[in-house]
């Protein structure tokens, strides 16, 4: 599972960091469906500006490792995002669901039309519905939204099934300050349902204490060589299942990674 920190470096901003994408412009005025209602005007402004920050921006180290260690698992691999700047489709994902819904699609705030395919930067006059009128908005889960039920659904059969199975069940999260709900709380669906869970992160998380491993620093430097993708060393990592034998594997505990911090040590440093 991801969150804003992956695309930190594709120069996306993040949410809650220093200079974050709130900043100077409170969240409820522009992520909530009460801040549309008040001022759709800054809403659509705000988002074809992240439109076009998105559209430059280019995929990272850390999509595509993602990305390629869907090509080695196939369907033993699911990718959920918090993001909805369609990085990780560039970066040849395809197993995605996008929680919290895509930059890339427009659909009617007052009926259920279908969502569309819409690239394009929003300037008033305001696009309106062609079924009902209404007011066309972004296709994002806005706060005080429920996120897609088919999309829920698939996360959480995919955290079950895959735990019941032969098979070793990880659980990754990546870049995420573990704030937002229901996204937070699926490392401790994993967890029950015994999987191995990892946080990647540039600092820690809200949620980091249920997490097994912490592995502190930038997701483009850390998730190549923690995966084993991108450079030719294909041994084994967190997601294939076997005996585990990494790094210097114990019989006291698992394998430490260079930077890695048990949850609740508080802050290390990623050399
Ligand atoms: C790096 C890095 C690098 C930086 N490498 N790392 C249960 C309890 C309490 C509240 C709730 C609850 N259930 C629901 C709620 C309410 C609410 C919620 O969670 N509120 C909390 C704030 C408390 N949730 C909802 O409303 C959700 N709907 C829902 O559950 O419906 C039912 C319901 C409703 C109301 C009450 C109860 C039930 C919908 C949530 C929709 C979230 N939407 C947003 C904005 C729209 C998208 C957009 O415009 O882009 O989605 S909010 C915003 O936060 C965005 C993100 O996807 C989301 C998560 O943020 P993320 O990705 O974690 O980013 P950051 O910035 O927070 O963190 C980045 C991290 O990266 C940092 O930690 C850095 O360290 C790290 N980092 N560079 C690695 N290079
Ligand atoms: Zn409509």
């Amino acid at each position: 599972m991801t969150g804003a920190g992956i695309s930190a470096e594709s120069g996306l901003a993040t949410f809650r960091g220093a200079g974050g994408l709130w900043d100077g412009q409170p969240v409820e005025r522009v992520a909530t469906p009460e801040g549309f209602a008040a001022d759709p005007a800054l809403v659509w402004r705000f988002y074809s500006e992240r439109r076009a920050q998105a559209a430059a921006a280019l995929p990272n180290r850390a999509h595509r490792a993602l990305a390629e260690l869907e090509a080695r698992l196939g369907e033993r691999f699911l990718l959920a995002t918090q993001n909805v700047d369609g990085l990780h489709q560039r970066a040849g994902s395809q197993r995605v669901v996008e929680m919290h819904g895509s930059l890339w699609r427009t659909r009617c705030s007052v009926c259920p039309a279908p969502p569309v395919e819409d690239r394009g930067l929003v300037e008033p006059p305001l696009p309106r519905c062609a079924r009902c009128g209404g007011l066309l908005r972004p296709a994002i889960v806005w706060f005080g939204e429920l996120l897609d039920a088919a999309d829920t659904r698939r996360i959480e059969r995919f955290i079950v099934s895959s735990a019941r199975g032969a098979s070793r069940l990880v659980f990754l999260a990546v870049g995420t300050s573990g704030n937002v709900w229901p996204a937070a709380g699926y490392v401790s669906l994993a967890r029950s349902a015994g999987a191995d869970t990892w946080l990647v992160n540039l600092d820690s998380a809200e949620n980091v204490g249920a997490f097994d491993h912490f592995v502190q620093g930038p997701a483009g430097e850390v998730l190549a060589p923690l995966l084993r993708v991108e450079n030719g060393d294909r041994g084994d990592d967190p997601a294939r299942g076997g005996d585990g034998a990494r790094g210097d594997a114990g019989p006291d505990g698992p394998p430490r990674e260079r930077g890695e911090v048990t949850p609740g040590e508080g802050r290390a440093s990623y050399p």
